[in-house]
């Protein structure tokens, strides 16, 4: 319980969350700011998303040349790496490692969650309750995470399960498959990973497909000191290029329609990409219009389905693993996730075809009668995203308002950062920020928040708030940039279409990373254009 009498702790800054986004963010708050600012995190350790990711083939599926934080060209030149993908183990022993190269860690409270914050407008301050403490400060940055707060399907009988539930986003340290048998719900990215890495060691597998998916080769390997000594001697060219790019996955991405090029030639191109391997490359890098346009959507959809029946032996699972809509999801990649399904320890319920019913104590019931009997029930069922945490929350700004008053009809934000109301609160990755790999833009965000914030002390000015006005104009932008897209029209989490009762809403900027930063430039150039400093 809370003392409300105790008087709160004063700080001049919290930070919550302690992923790639509140490490750089207390960072940069203590170290170019000269704050006395805190971080907490509900977690046992910091790491974010490759804390809680721990299931059998966690991934990234950005490259590890640039999966990383670039801020610091010593930490580059440092820290080595032997994939070209990093994995959970890799990723969350950097953060571990950038957490201590920075002195940062006393200056993070773990196993503490942030369950309030209240703006208190006749000090300027906000009061945080975290864990059953009070905790006062100027400024409050949320790195809450994007793709965090987990979601749980509504199956009945779920809770009568004798075996073990796990969520991927919440895995049990140590939970192992191996030998089990194994029922997965959700392929998704993180379902697709599971696939190919619970495949090789279950007993059995049974994976409950709701939507197939449409996932090219990774390309994942080894590479050699030699490689990644030349990536470390190019590394400013590196950088500036993903910072000047669209999606930021270190690649240029392709300016060639994909209908201005014979099908021959086109086939080329998807065939030299589907050996190249990689998602983001697969749908940015091959042609410039595959997530805009109809038709060269429906080439690299064609592509992807011829080769899914050259792979899988059994038609009938062939079938149901093609996928007939659009290719307009986040793009997935994995290294042998069609092939996982020749395996004779793995199965295919079309759950679309043959619903699942119910979960008993022994495993899951569909809708033919057949009771999958299993171990474990993998959910890989994904995220609440974006606005997920922070409805989690009560977030009480100016006049009391809460969070969820504010975005009752869908998160929205001004510059992805802040939002009306909520004086001197700063999210990072919050609604409509940039669709990218996620370091870079982290980066550029906490660095916009770091000048903002300096700026608003130099001028002596308690609050940093956006106008109304700027939030909508924002929103309306990241409406129409996204309407020239086919992202809309899939059902996924970046539109909130994969949560029931969730208004599905645009809720990503999608005109990438370069133009994002021009945006953020020409704000801060003209005196923060849509902020009120006062
Ligand atoms: P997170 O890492 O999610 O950290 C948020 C933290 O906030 C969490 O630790 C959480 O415990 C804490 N928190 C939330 N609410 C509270 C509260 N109320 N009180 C206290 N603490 C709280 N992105 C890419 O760019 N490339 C990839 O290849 C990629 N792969 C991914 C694979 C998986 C399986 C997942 C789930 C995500 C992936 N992502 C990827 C997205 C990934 O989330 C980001 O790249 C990045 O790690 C986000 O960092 P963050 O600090 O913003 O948030
Ligand atoms: P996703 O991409 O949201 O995938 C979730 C999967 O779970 C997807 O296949 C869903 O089917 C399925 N799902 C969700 N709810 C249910 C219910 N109720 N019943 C059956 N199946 C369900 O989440 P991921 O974790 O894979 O990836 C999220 C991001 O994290 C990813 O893009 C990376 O950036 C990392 P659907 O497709 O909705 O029919």
């Amino acid at each position: 319980m809370t003392d409300s009498k105790a008087p709160a702790t004063e700080l001049d800054a919290i930070v919550i969350g302690a992923g790639f986004g509140g490490i750089y963010q207390l960072y940069t708050l203590r170290e170019r700011l000269g704050l006395n600012a805190r971080a907490f995190d509900k977690a046992a350790g910091v790491g974010g998303t490759w804390y809680w990711n721990r299931y059998p083939g966690a991934m990234s599926d950005t490259e590890s040349f640039v999966y990383r934080y670039s801020f610091d060209k010593d930490l580059l030149q440092d820290w080595e790496w032997d994939t070209r993908y990093l994995n959970q183990p890799a990723i969350l022993a950097y953060l571990d490692a950038v957490v201590d190269r920075y002195g940062l860690r006393e200056h993070i409270r773990l196993n503490t969650e942030v369950t309030e914050l209240e703006w208190d407008e006749a000090t300027g301050t906000w009061t945080a309750t975290a864990g059953g403490e009070r905790f006062r400060a100027r400024y409050v940055v949320s790195a809450l995470g994007l793709l965090s707060a987990t979601n749980v399907p509504a199956i009945p009988g779920l809770d009568t399960f004798a075996g073990t539930v796990a969520h991927t986003g919440a895995w049990p340290e140590g939970l192992r498959l191996d030998g089990k048998r194994v029922g997965l719900i959700g392929t998704g990215s993180t379902g697709t990973q599971v696939v190919c890495a619970a495949s090789k060691v279950a007993a059995h597998l049974t994976v409950f497909q709701r939507s197939a998916q449409y996932s090219v080769p990774s390309g994942n390997g080894p590479v050699t000191p030699e490689h990644v000594r030349a990536v470390k001697a190019r590394y400013d060219q590196i950088w500036e290029q993903v910072r000047g790019s669209v999606v930021a996955f270190g690649f240029e991405e392709s300016t060639v329609p994909a209908m201005s090029v014979p099908e021959e030639e086109r086939k080329r191109v998807f065939q030299r990409a589907w050996d190249h391997g990689n998602g983001f490359y697969f749908m940015f890098g091959t042609f410039s219009d595959i997530a805009t346009d109809q038709a060269a959507n429906d080439a690299a959809a064609d592509f992807i389905r011829g080769k899914i029946r050259e792979i899988v032996s059994d038609p009938e699972t062939a079938r149901k693993l093609t996928p007939t809509d659009l290719y307009a999801k986040r793009p997935l990649c994995n290294w042998d996730y069609y092939e996982a399904f020749n395996r004779d320890n793995v199965e295919l319920v079309s759950i679309k075809e043959n619903p699942i019913t119910e979960v008993t104590p022994e495993g899951v019931m569909t809708a033919d009668g057949v009771l999958h009997k299993i171990d474990v029930l993998v959910l890989a069922t994904g995220f609440d995203a974006v606005d997920g945490n922070y409805l989690r929350m009560s977030i009480r700004g100016r006049n009391g308002q809460t969070i969820r008053q504010h975005w009752h009809d869908g998160p929205t934000s001004y510059l992805g950062i802040t939002t009306a109301g909520f004086p001197n609160l700063f999210m990072i990755l919050g609604p409509n920020g940039p669709f990218t790999n996620l370091p870079p833009s982290i980066e550029t965000q906490v660095d916009f928040i770091t000048d903002l914030i300096r700026t608003a002390r130099a001028r002596g000015a308690g609050t940093v708030e956006p106008s109304a006005a700027a939030e909508d104009g924002w929103t309306a932008t990241c409406r129409e940039i996204a309407g020239y897209t086919l992202f809309p029209k899939a059902e996924s989490w970046i539109f909130g279409a994969n949560i029931p009762g969730k208004p599905n809403t645009v809720m990503f900027y999608m005109a990438g990373l370069g133009a994002y930063r021009g945006v953020l430039q020409d704000v801060a150039r003209q005196g923060y254009t849509g902020f009120q400093l006062r």
